[in-house]
């Protein structure tokens, strides 16, 4: 019973069991971490036989950064906290303050962004289960093309129908595309018949797109396209708006005679003097249009890939965010990012696990998750630059929404300044207000800045998924995507919100730990390819750089690594994944740490020697049948040639030579063998492993026929350099 006076809170936050016993754990990790430091302090090689003293130094180096790296990780490990959020006594309370929502959907490139997706993920949240006359949503066009706004525009006459029967029948997920997708083939009259009016528009979408014009007969029909007739491209054109669904006019309902929520078209100015600053540009142009249309005191915004596949996450998001004891504290409630099309085994790691349900559980024990850049929502005050200060309350009745007067029209024109390309000269926007410029993660700036102004942020990550997006389903768009997130992290640490300045902001060690596992990715790269190359090409010489087994130096080594990747096991376990997930999630990190991140750094170090500008890439989500049909039966893409691929394929040809090389060691070697097992085993053991873990790399370079393996030029010019490699390393030293 809710009484006056007894307050009982919006959402509660539970610790979780067994932390200490973790922390007992980690410590004698640590301990062992140590003694490995103090072997290599110890035995340094006294005379500088065939260099073997400075490869000494490089792997203590190696280890000292891996120690180092891993203290970061436990951060992330130490505090991990659950939320759960009280809905029914939310619409119990709150139900006649509900706030403005705004939702923005992004999108860039309707050929790498395919047209029905993006619609699937406008009506899936236009569909959500909440006042319709509060609820706002905006696409944000960056591409400016005529054909989205003409599949907006269908999707929004769809939505009429779609709309009310989500609500009738309470389906989930209001994705139609997933919806039907999920439905036996035993049908009521109605599932039929909405059915038949998707794949009306899903057609007419798919043939426009094939056209790549409207046709033409339909072309008088729809309104605000003589906005495009300035068009010249993508990079050069007016800003186009139009409200495609006007939630204040009366006759602006749904077929079921209900209200509907706004719907609007914008793309911002684009000139090829401006720099636009790609999805923040596009994000700060929407936070004003909308100011002047809905101003929606909370802001959703979400990839034009991820669907809603729950339709009360608003519902959730507020419960922590009107909360009356907490809630004012919270700037944004981020939702984890998750996929509907991974696999069981998650051939590229794609899912994500061990972040999602680990790591950011961790930040949020420290104050909060970072800003992943979809499935979040704001404060719009904060979005905007509010700084956090002691007594802040939001009211929830005070504000006006769809602040708007005058026709259609006349809001249009009045607002289109809002969005050309030189409002934000001279004004905060980008720095101050808005999400922040000049990081290729604007996201991670973002929410970081947001931190370090004294807001906390939530972590919410519900059972049945709020979000679903599409994971890369390549190995090269993994890696492409990972150069992206590894260079933008690294950027963070250098800018000035970096996470290892301390004297300014407000936020704990333990969250500065946790981005600096992020912004450190990149950095990794250089330990991992030396531990990867180093201790096998000294195998091939039969020179040894490890404790022997009889050796008690040897026992820390082998309990760190068990522990580390014990452990790594059982979180990867217990998150949902499989053996062999976890097995490919280890693959993928080395060809992470070897190619993207090391690409990143490279980056990196040339845009501070001012010798590079690198840009934003898009990671597409159209892949053709038979790429679908590899990825479907785990079988790992190459096809394309890339320098990421270069260098991962050379790493793992000098691998195989060596293992080459020490199998002709071990036959030679006679009644020495023993020994030379004593002496060796854990570069045996590292090289063996890393054998295994190419295995598919091997298989796309020597045994496959298909179109996904690896380009044989590509295959032969890493030979040749693998080759080169061991032959220099074998005679030169
Ligand atoms: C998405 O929603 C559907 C329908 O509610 C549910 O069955 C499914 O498990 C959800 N997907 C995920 C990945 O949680
Ligand atoms: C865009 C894309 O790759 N979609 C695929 C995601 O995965 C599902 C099932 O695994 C496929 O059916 C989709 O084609």
């Amino acid at each position: 019973m809710e009484n006056e006076g007894y307050y009982l809170a919006l959402f509660d936050t539970k610790e979780e069991k067994g932390r200490i016993w973790y922390r007992v754990f980690a410590f004698s990790i640590l301990v062992g971490i140590c003694l490995i430091w103090s072997y290599r302090l110890n035995f340094i090689p006294q005379h500088d036989g065939e260099g073997r003293r400075w490869v000494w130094v490089g792997l203590f180096a190696a280890e000292l950064w891996f120690g180092f790296y891993w203290l970061f990780t436990q951060a992330s490990r130490w505090n991990p906290i659950h939320r759960r959020p009280f809905k029914h006594r939310l619409s119990k309370r709150h139900e006649a303050e509900f706030p403005g929502v705004d939702i923005f959907v992004c999108t860039a490139d309707p050929e790498k962004e395919p047209l029905p997706m993006v619609m699937n993920t406008v009506l899936s949240v236009m569909a959500y289960d909440y006042p319709p006359e509060k609820l706002n949503v905006y696409l944000s066009d960056d591409a400016g093309s005529e054909l989205t706004y003409y599949a907006l525009v269908e999707a929004s006459k769809f939505a009429r129908h779609w709309i009310p029967f989500c609500k009738k029948f309470n389906i989930q997920p209001r994705s139609p595309a997933s919806y039907f997708a999920s439905q036996s083939n035993h049908q009521s009259k109605e599932v039929v018949f909405i059915q038949k009016l998707y794949k009306e528009l899903e057609s007419r979408i798919n043939v426009s797109v094939k056209l790549g014009q409207i046709p033409k007969e339909i072309r008088s029909s729809i309104k605000g396209l003589s906005q495009w007739k300035s068009y010249v491209s993508r990079r050069d054109h007016d800003t186009l708006i139009q409200i495609v669904v006007d939630g204040r006019d009366p006759k602006a309902t749904d077929v079921e005679g209900d209200m509907l929520p706004t719907l609007v078209y914008l793309a911002r100015e684009k000139r090829p003097q401006y720099f636009h600053n790609f999805k923040a540009g596009a994000m700060n142009a929407l936070l004003r249009v909308s100011s002047q249309i809905s101003n929606g005191q909370i802001i959703l915004n979400v990839d034009c890939d991820m669907y809603s596949n729950t339709s009360d996450t608003i519902k959730d998001a507020l419960c922590f965010l009107m909360d009356e004891e907490k809630g004012h504290e919270v700037a944004f409630v981020q939702f984890p990012q998750k996929f509907h099309n991974v696999t069981k085994n998650e051939i590229y790691g794609s899912s994500l696990r061990v972040m999602n349900e680990v790591e950011f559980r961790g930040m949020d024990g420290f104050g909060g998750p970072r800003y992943l850049g979809t499935g979040c929502f704001h404060r719009r005050e904060v979005l905007c630059g509010k700084k956090y200060s002691n007594g802040y309350k939001n009211d929830w009745n005070g504000k006006k929404y769809r602040n708007y007067e005058g026709s259609i029209d006349e809001v249009e024109e009045k607002v289109k300044h809002l969005a050309s390309c030189s409002y934000e000269k001279n004004t905060q926007w980008g720095k101050e207000m808005g999400l922040r410029y000049g990081c290729v993660v604007e996201d991670g700036v973002t929410g970081l800045s947001i931190q370090r102004q004294g807001w906390k942020s939530i972590y919410y990550s519900p059972k049945r998924e709020a979000f679903l997006g599409v994971a890369p389903t390549s190995l090269i768009q993994t890696l492409v995507q990972h150069k992206r997130w590894s260079e933008g992290d690294l950027e963070i640490l250098l800018s000035r919100y970096s996470p290892a300045r301390f004297g300014q902001g407000k936020i704990s060690l333990g969250l500065r730990m946790v981005y600096c596992i992020y912004s450190l990715w990149a950095v990794n790269s250089l330990a991992t390819l030396y531990y990867s190359t180093i201790p096998l090409l000294y195998l091939l010489r039969g020179i040894p750089l490890f404790p022997k087994v009889s050796s008690p130096w040897f026992i820390p080594f082998a309990y760190v690594t068990f522990a580390k990747y014990g452990t790594s096991l059982v979180e990867f376990l217990l998150t949902g994944g499989t053996i062999l997930g976890w097995w490919n999630e280890q693959r993928i990190w080395l060809y992470k740490r070897t190619s993207s991140y090391l690409f990143a750094l490279v980056d990196i170090v040339l845009k501070i020697l001012g010798l590079s500008n690198s840009a934003f890439v898009i990671t597409a989500k159209v892949i053709d049948e038979e790429v679908s049909q590899r990825y479907e039966n785990e079988i790992m893409e190459f096809g394309v040639s890339s320098p990421l691929f270069t260098i991962i394929t050379t790493i793992s040809l000098v691998n195989f030579l060596c293992f080459i090389g020490m199998m002709k060691k071990v036959v030679e070697s006679g009644s020495g063998l023993v020994m030379f097992l004593e002496t060796m085993v854990l570069q045996i053991l590292l090289c063996g492993i890393l054998i295994m873990i190419n295995w598919p790399l091997y298989q796309g370079l020597f045994f496959r026929k298909d179109k996904g393996k690896m380009p044989t030029s590509l295959t032969i010019k890493s030979f040749i350099l693998a080759l080169l490699i061991c032959i220099s390393f074998s005679f030169l030293l």
